[in-house]
């Protein structure tokens, strides 16, 4: 489940063993782990980081690359402006390094929002649906993915040696099979009906659906949190991981200060598409999905 890269900069040109390792294993299901793949910090940004966290800002606060608003934070003016080009940086080195190791993926890679995660996880409170210390694979409610992937890049800049603590679950198949017996039936006109209305951005497909059903009901079953086999992972400042977290049965159970960049990789970009949740999906359930 954990393959582990060595490599120490977030530019390529990367070493020919690297880049393969990582087409195999990333779309298999594993997380890219990069052990020595530190995110350094200048000092205005280590003055930032130490003092977020306690200063009342949200849980994740978020860059727009499309706009540069950074949105979040009850930070204002030089301080802000100091976070939003951390955020800026570390998205950059992310596409940098994705692109660099998984190149069949450029044509196909956009980059999405950028998130400072500064608050401890553990004794987190939030609803059942927003509790990311329960296992679960991503799904956006209000942004249709239509096949599309969601790949994630993390970096730990914790200052004080604290680990991001992750529970991996079990594979996407095994999990998809454990609840796809109870999905319903699709309802004819909801997803028009949910765009019209603007809760959607654009149509909900099948797929859609399927996969918001699937991070919901693994989320709601307290017996299969409770008894689901899992690695136990730790992620130590210094370190850096990349997951298809729609894919990837993950919760992030302790740990603060990470960063995280999320691409959208469109499935004509994937190496092997059979392996994706939308085929995956698409045979189990006998029906196309998008
Ligand atoms: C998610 O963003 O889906 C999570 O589960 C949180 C991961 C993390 O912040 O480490």
């Amino acid at each position: 489940m954990i393959e582990t890269l060595d490599i120490v900069s977030w530019a390529g040109p990367y070493d020919d063993n690297f880049r393969r390792r990582a087409a195999e294993r990333l779309e298999a299901g594993a997380v890219l782990l990069f052990p020595s793949l530190g995110f350094p910090l200048d000092d205005t940004e280590t003055a930032l980081v130490r003092s977020a966290g306690s200063d009342g800002s949200a849980k994740n606060i978020s860059l727009d690359p499309a706009t540069g608003q950074c949105k979040g934070s009850t930070i204002s003016g030089t301080e802000l402006a100091t976070l939003t080009a951390m955020l800026d940086r570390f998205g950059k080195s992310a596409r940098s390094l994705v692109e660099g190791l998984l190149p069949h993926y450029a044509a196909g890679l956009e980059r999405a929002r950028t998130s400072f995660r500064p608050v401890e996880i553990s004794g987190r409170h939030s609803s059942w649906r927003q509790d990311d210390k329960r296992l679960h694979v991503d799904a956006f409610p209000s942004r249709p993915m239509q096949g599309r992937r969601i790949l994630r890049v993390f970096a730990n800049i914790d200052l004080d040696g604290t680990p991001r603590h992750w529970r991996i679950g079990p594979d996407f198949e095994t999990y998809a099979a454990r609840f796809l017996p109870s999905l319903p039936r699709a309802v004819p006109g909801k997803s028009w009906l949910l765009h019209r209305l603007g809760v959607t951005r654009a149509r909900r497909s099948r797929y859609d659906e399927v996969m918001l059903f699937l991070h919901d009901a693994a989320k709601r079953d307290l017996g299969w949190q409770r008894d689901a086999p899992v690695q136990e992972v730790d992620f130590p400042p210094g370190c850096a991981w990349a997951v298809f977290t729609d894919q990837v049965a993950h919760a992030a159970t302790a740990g603060r200060n990470a960063l995280e960049q999320s691409f959208y990789v469109e499935p004509g970009a994937l190496a092997r598409p059979e392996t994706a949740p939308l085929a995956v999906l698409k045979r189990m359930c006998g029906a196309a999905m998008v």
